[in-house]
């Protein structure tokens, strides 16, 4: 079989975010050569462009949400463009803008599963939970939020943008490189039994084993949609990033993630979110980032 065509869509956006900078990550992925990389690997791929929205008026919160009517508006404009590419057969790559985006695209996945009887995946790189609610959350920042609202917890707009609700439910979800949970979110993770390989878990066991939990019962039939926030590198690595969390994985680890999630075969959709290049030095994090995706779309080193 040969591979399948990937799609870049460009979602030039920091809506959800706590800094500004995210608007400017797809330019810089591509200026990091994304597309090259991943045509010198056998794939068909074509770039969208970008997504167009409204502008980042940067107002505090409002009953809890920063920006909720323009959150909507670019998270719509989101899961049209990846429901579009799921449903001609291609593989979407979101560059992004911050990770509420990840509600739009991880919504129109889900539909696409449904209709299409493919059991869901989600794994979900990050030091952060993101799953706090308009009564928890410290910033009011949607980007800490697109977990809880993908499980029905959050503003009627966002929770059933695919038309039900919920999108999906906390059990498809595998969060790897958590490090940084408020501790109102603390509460609601545990009640709703989300699988968390914390960097505790990862400094106990090592990047394999917790690859192999997180991939445990991915089978032909299952759609594997991975979530790449940048936060999730250590910060010495990726420093371009608007919430570095020190303590995340090591150049090591996020390679053998990613090798291990190639080697099942599945990659199916994939986010790649919160690259923050105003906070960047040369454009290293984005040249990071992309060596990563190869990584997921099968480079490797093995020699064996
Ligand atoms: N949990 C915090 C911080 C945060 C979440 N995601 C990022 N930062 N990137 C919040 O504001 O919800
Ligand atoms: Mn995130
Ligand atoms: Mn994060």
């Amino acid at each position: 079989m040969g591979k399948q065509a990937v799609s870049l869509i460009g979602v030039p956006t920091d809506i959800g975010a706590g800094h500004r900078g995210a608007s400017m990550g797809p330019e810089a992925l591509r200026v990091a050569n994304l597309m090259d990389r991943l045509v010198r690997r056998g794939i068909e791929v074509v770039d969208r462009g970008n997504l167009q929205g409204p502008i980042n008026p940067w107002l505090p919160p409002e009953e809890g949400y920063r920006h909720l009517p323009a959150v909507v508006a670019w998270n719509r404009a989101v899961y049209t463009a990846i429901y579009t590419e799921l449903s001609a057969g291609r593989l979407p790559v979101m560059l992004g803008g911050d990770h509420c985006l990840a509600i739009g695209s991880i919504t129109a996945v889900a539909r696409h599963c449904r209709e299409q009887g493919k059991k869901l995946r989600v794994l979900w790189l990050d030091a952060h939970a993101d799953f706090n609610t308009a009564e928890i959350t410290p910033s009011g920042n949607v980007h800490g939020m697109p977990v809880a609202c993908l499980c029905g917890m959050g503003p009627e707009e966002l929770t059933t943008l695919g038309g039900s609700k919920p999108a999906t439910s906390p059990e498809v979800f595998r969060q790897i490189g958590i490090r940084s949970v408020d501790e109102g979110e603390k509460r609601l993770v545990r009640e709703a039994k989300v699988a968390i390989h914390d960097m505790r878990h990862i400094d106990e066991v090592g990047m394999k084993r917790v690859m192999e939990e997180a991939l445990e019962g991915v089978d032909e039939n299952t759609h594997l949609h991975v979530s790449f926030d940048v936060d999730f590198l250590d910060p010495s690595i990726a420093p371009g990033v608007g919430t570095t969390v020190r303590g995340g994985p090591n150049y090591r680890e996020a390679q053998l993630c990613m090798e291990m999630i190639a080697d099942s075969g599945r990659l199916a959709s994939l986010d790649i979110v919160e690259l923050n290049p105003a906070f960047d030095k040369r454009n290293q994090t984005a040249k990071l980032a992309v060596d990563l995706v190869e990584s997921l779309f099968g480079k490797s080193t093995l020699i064996r």
